[in-house]
């Protein structure tokens, strides 16, 4: 019976491996932001625009545009294209400085997936 409990112990190993959060599994994951992750864009952005690997659910998809004094400054909730790869939002206008963009989403297999970057919108000269 021990050797027995050896084997089933060893055969759980691989299962927790493959819970680890990877692509395979279809979660909807940005693909491509605009601006991009650590961007130091020139002028200010009028939108903000992420690109996802997996569609995702219309109805709980949030994207916030947090600048440096925790402000939102997203402009309503975010538009999510017909195929549900694309969501973006309009933004007001964007001092120089470090934004923070949050996002949720819900893919289209029910899984929540979320994370956060942030892009710098640098000093007029
Ligand atoms: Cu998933």
């Amino acid at each position: 019976m021990k050797t027995m409990s050896i084997w089933l112990y060893a055969g759980a190993l691989p299962a927790i491996g493959v819970s680890s959060p990877i692509k395979a599994w279809a979660h909807s994951f940005p693909e491509k932001e605009s601006p991009s992750a650590g961007e130091k864009v020139a002028s200010p952005p009028t939108e903000i625009v992420i690109d996802f690997d997996a569609p995702i659910e219309k109805l709980f998809a949030k994207l916030e545009v947090d600048g440096a004094d925790g402000a939102n400054e997203a402009l309503g909730a975010p538009q999510i294209s017909d195929n549900g790869i694309r969501m973006s939002v309009k933004v007001g206008a964007l001092k120089p400085g470090d934004y923070t963009v949050k996002w949720a989403v819900v893919g289209i297999d029910t899984h929540h997936t979320n994370g956060s970057y942030t892009f710098t919108v640098a000093n007029g000269s």
